[in-house]
Order: structure tokens, then C-alpha cells, then sequence
């Protein structure tokens, strides 16, 4: 039987999952497997990045728009080390990414090789399948085991270490084969048992306001226009948490907004409290989205659907906990329901949303220097297309864009990190945006303290001419931590300010077309010669310190 090396067989075996982008960097221990990726004709484009965990979040945004696996890359020791913060925080998020690292040579195991670490230690607690390959001929079960593990029930990330001697190593061709249908997410759905689902009916019909509060897991499960057609048949709001949205378009009279301690407003916790049932979908009701487990008060009744069989019952009393798909979930309610008698959800919507509006839109007007946040998202919201994809860093963005921003299509056009919310996320994930959706406009929205984690990635954004758009919030501080200290520590401001980076002269040192806005009346006409301008451009902002800001945010601390 004719063979090939482990190195080809890697790169066939990506192809047959239907991979067209994988995003790395060299390293020593690769040199097979890039040589494998130059030799063969497989029509993947490796992106090189700057770092690793930029690859890491490349993917992840290119998975969240695309719904196929990301796939991402580096080297052993630092690379493996590196790559790790973007593999934690998809999987965490229920985002299928595959992360690749390249090791030493199995046979030089424990003898203080450099780069040595134990890989599949290291990112088995992390992941949903760890595996370092160690013989050749097992690489194509073990890609095809990753592949399965990443799209299947709760979706989630996976990693596959791939030692030198095994890149070298031999492959039959005959064991190279795969089920592409693996490569997008979810792959396989299974529906809730149908006696709960006929229980949930019953309670859904006969509750007096029955709320959906919407995490992740509908958008993730393409769940959106039977979301929204038991929403409507039901009259009942629709509520998410920042990874949610999206499940219904904003402008949708049902549609109430985002919850919580990180841009939900009085308004919509009012609101929200006036369930006497309230159904999770796809949302692990943690911290942020409950404002620590208050809002729905304990002892609401609640109905979880979840495709995690540990989150129902977690954090709230659960009347019935449909484990399993979303979509063939919800899809099940509507078959049963068939007529029910519609709730006065939109009412509570409407005047939830003109308390909430009216506060923002006197900010959002204002002349105030340097300019209030609420007037940069309402700057954006003007001149960006409807089906832009906006990604959020933690800091000003997240909570500004979750409470005010509103997207007005259904599915996936706001990112953020929300697992692990680690700084420095925005501008890589939306040059994975770019390439999982290139169609459309994708902006990615950062602090000046994230922007200084992933400068280096500016070079990648010219290199490759992606016309992403970049604003920095410009505030010279970690804002958020300054504005925990001014409420929870008596603004005894500890370590919390650096220097003013002039953001705009940085980028173009890399080739992006810049701008610098001081004044509120600059700010429109900048950003729409931003977003018109054929590649990639920065906008940067002085923004109103977070601090000194009326921020949407109940908790700073998590
Ligand atoms: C990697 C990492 N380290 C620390 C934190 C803790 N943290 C959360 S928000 C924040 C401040 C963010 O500052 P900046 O990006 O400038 O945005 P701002 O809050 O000023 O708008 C920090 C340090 C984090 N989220 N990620």
C-alpha cells in the first residue's frame, strides 16, 4: 500500500475536514509540517502571525462566524505555551478550535531537550480532547477523534501535539479518510427528551410572562428563527446575556436586550424581574449574566435548555431541564404548542427599551470633551452596515456595545471573550472574522490597554491587507480595574494609569491608515472615512475614563 509521512497525512487530513485556513507560527519543530503545507496542493491558506495567541484568537473568530473549526498552530515549548490563552478561551465558549502544536521527537523525551514540556498535560484540563501522537500510523484516528470531539454535543476546543519523528514517520494512504460533515458545528444534534419537551409546553402556556434569557448556545446552534418564532407565537421577551445576542434582531419588538452585571441597564433587570417563568437557552446562567445569581431572583421558575447536561440545576432551581440541541429543542416547543394565548411581553419590551434609550441618548448627544463613550457607540451604530461584525474587548467596549450597540440582524455579529476576558482579544478575532465572513465589514473595538497587547499584530493586518477596522478607547489607564477601585476601594488608585500612546501615529508606522479624534464632532466623519477606506484602518479615540463614566455595569467585579 502506498504511504506518505506523518507531516502530508496531517495536512490531508485537515483538508478532508474541509479546513481552508489555518493560523500559526514557525517554529523549529514544524519544519515537516510547513514543509508538507509548501509541497502539496490542498487549497489551504496558512496565515502567519505575530504570536501565538493571536493565531489562537484568529481562529476562534473565524469559527464564530463561519461555523466551521478554526485551526491554529505553533511550535513546541513557547509556541504550545503561547497558543494556549485563545484554546482555553473557545473552548470555554463552546467555540470548535483545533489547536496544533509541533513537539520533540518522541525519542528525546526526558532528556532536557529544548522546548520540552508535557503537552497534553498541559492542555488536557483546557480542552475537550487532548492528544500527543505517538507513532505515525495512529495521527488519522486521532485527527478524526479531535474533529469529532470538537462539533459534537457542547462544542467546544481541542488539541493535538505532533512530535518531529512523527511528522517523519509513515502513513498508509488508505487510512487517511474523514467525515467532513465534522469540520462544522454542530455536527451532530440530538434532541430533548419529547415528554419534557410536552411538560415545558404546558408550563410555557400557562405562565402568565414566561422570559427567554439567551446565552451563547443559540446563536452556536443556528436555533435563531425558532427562537424567534416561539417568541412570537408566545408574546414572550427575549432577553441575552452578552454572548447571546444575536439570537434575535435587536429592532424585534420582543427582543429586550442584554442582562446582567456587564451592560444590562435598571430598565432591563426591571423588566426581567417581572417573569413568573424564565427559560435559559444555551446559557449557563453564571455570574455576569445573574449579576451573581440575583436577577431572576432565586426561587423564579425556570425551564433550561442547554446541550451540557452539567447546566441545568447548576445555579437555579429547574422546573424541567431539556438537555440537548437548541434548535430541535425549541423547534419541538413550537410542534407542540401549535396555539396558545399571546402574553403582553411586547408592552413590557417597548417600555423597558424607551427608559433604557432616553438615558443614552441625552449622553450619546452630548459635546462633552474628551468624548463620552455612549457618543462613540452611537458614531458607530450611524455609519456601519447592519450586517458589520463588531468585536468587543473587555474594558469600555464590551459592557458599551452589549448595553447600547444594536445589532439588528439575527446571528453572529458581536464577539467578545466572555469566558476569560483576557485583554488584547478584539483585534485578532476580527482578522478571523475577516477571513471566516470576508464579505462584510468587521470592526474590532478595544481599550488602549488591549490594543498594547496585540500591536504586533498590525504588521500581519497590512502584510495580508485585511480592511479590518480598529477603535482604540482611549483612556490611558485599565479603566475597568481604575473604576473597581473608585467604587469598591474608595478611589484609592493603585497602579491602574500609564502614559498616552498616540495610537493612530503607531499604526501608520505599520502601513494603516489612522486617525486621531479629540472632539465629538470629529468622530462621525472619521469613522465613516475609516469604514469606506478599502483596507485596514484605526480610529483613535480620547474617551471619557471609564471611571468619570455612567457606565452599564452593576458589578466591577465578577
Ligand atoms: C490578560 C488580562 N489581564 C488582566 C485583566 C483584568 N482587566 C480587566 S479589564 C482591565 C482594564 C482594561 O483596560 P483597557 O483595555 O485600557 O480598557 P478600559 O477599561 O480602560 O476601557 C483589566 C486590566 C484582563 N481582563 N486580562
Amino acid at each position: 500500500m502506498s504511504q506518505m509521512t506523518g507531516a502530508e497525512a496531517m495536512v490531508r487530513m485537515l483538508q478532508l475536514h474541509g479546513v481552508k485556513h489555518i493560523f500559526g507560527l514557525c517554529g523549529d519543530t514544524s519544519l515537516p509540517f510547513y514543509d508538507a503545507l509548501a509541497r502539496l496542493d490542498h487549497g489551504m491558506q496558512h496565515i502567519l502571525t505575530r504570536d501565538e495567541r493571536s493565531a489562537a484568537y484568529m481562529a476562534d473568530g473565524y469559527a464564530r462566524v463561519s461555523r466551521r473549526v478554526g485551526v491554529c498552530e505553533g511550535p513546541s515549548g513557547g509556541g504550545a505555551t503561547y497558543l494556549l490563552p485563545g484554546i482555553v478561551e473557545a473552548n470555554e465558549s463552546s467555540i470548535p478550535v483545533l489547536g496544533i502544536t509541533t513537539d520533540i521527537s518522541t525519542t528525546s523525551r526526558g532528556r532536557y531537550a529544548l522546548t520540552e514540556l508535557d503537552q497534553e498535560a498541559l492542555y488536557r484540563p483546557l480542552t475537550k480532547r487532548s492528544e500527543v501522537i505517538d507513532r505515525a500510523d495512529k495521527l488519522p484516528e486521532a485527527v478524526r477523534r479531535a474533529f469529532r470531539a470538537m462539533t459534537t454535543g457542547r462544542p467546544g476546543a481541542a488539541h493535538l501535539g505532533l512530535p518531529f519523528d512523527v511528522q517523519n514517520g509513515k502513513v498508509a494512504e488508505g487510512d487517511v479518510w474523514a467525515d467532513a460533515a465534522l469540520g462544522v458545528f454542530p455536527s451532530s444534534r440530538a434532541s430533548p427528551e419529547k415528554e419534557k419537551i410536552a411538560k415545558t409546553a404546558k408550563l410555557l402556556a400557562s405562565a402568565r410572562l414566561p422570559i427567554f434569557v439567551c446565552g451563547g448556545g443559540v446563536v452556536i446552534a443556528n436555533a435563531e428563527s425558532e427562537l424567534g418564532a416561539l417568541a412570537e407565537l408566545l408574546g414572550a421577551p427575549v432577553a441575552t446575556t452578552v454572548s447571546g445576542q444575536g439570537s434575535l434582531a435587536e429592532d424585534h419588538p420582543l427582543c429586550l436586550g442584554v442582562v446582567g452585571s456587564n451592560g444590562g441597564t435598571l430598565p432591563t433587570r426591571e423588566a426581567l424581574s417581572q417573569a413568573d417563568l424564565v427559560v435559559f437557552v444555551g446559557c449557563r446562567a453564571g455570574s455576569v449574566t445573574t449579576e451573581r445569581w440575583r436577577y431572576p431572583a432565586p426561587g423564579t421558575p425556570v425551564i433550561h435548555i442547554d446541550a451540557d447536561p452539567m447546566v441545568p440545576g447548576t445555579n437555579y432551581r429547574t422546573e424541567v431541564a431539556l438537555v440537548g440541541d437548541a434548535k430541535l429543542g425549541l423547534q419541538g416547543l413550537l410542534d407542540e404548542l401549535k396555539s396558545v394565548q399571546r402574553k403582553n411581553g411586547a408592552e413590557i419590551v417597548k417600555a423597558a427599551k424607551e427608559n433604557k434609550f432616553r438615558e443614552f441618548q441625552a449622553l450619546a448627544s452630548s459635546n462633552d470633551v474628551p468624548i463620552l463613550p455612549e457618543r462613540i457607540v452611537a458614531a458607530l451604530h450611524e455609519i456601519l452596515p447592519r450586517d458589520a461584525t463588531v468585536v468587543c474587548d473587555p474594558g469600555t467596549p464590551c459592557p458599551y456595545f452589549s448595553a447600547y450597540y444594536e445589532f439588528l440582524e439575527a446571528g453572529r455579529h458581536f464577539i467578545s471573550n466572555r469566558a476569560h476576558g483576557a485583554l488584547g482579544y478584539s483585534m485578532a478575532a476580527g482578522v478571523g472574522a475577516h477571513f471566516g465572513r470576508p464579505g462584510t465589514k468587521t470592526v474590532s473595538v478595544m481599550g488602549d490597554g488591549s490594543f498594547g497587547f496585540t500591536a504586533g499584530e498590525l504588521e500581519t493586518i497590512v502584510r495580508l491587507k485585511v480592511p479590518l477596522m480598529m477603535v482604540v478607547i482611549s483612556n490611558s489607564s485599565y479603566g475597568w480595574i481604575k473604576a473597581g477601585q473608585k467604587t469598591g476601594f474608595e478611589e484609592r488608585y493603585f497602579s491602574v494609569d500609564f502614559s498616552r500612546t498616540d495610537h493612530a501615529r503607531v499604526a501608520e508606522a505599520f502601513g494603516v491608515k489612522a486617525f486621531k479624534v479629540e472632539r465629538p464632532e470629529e468622530l462621525k466623519p472619521a469613522f465613516a472615512a475609516a469604514a469606506e477606506y478599502g483596507g485596514p484602518a484605526l480610529v483613535d479615540v480620547l474617551a471619557q475614563p471609564l471611571q468619570d463614566a455612567r457606565a452599564p455595569v452593576s458589578e466591577w467585579v465578577a
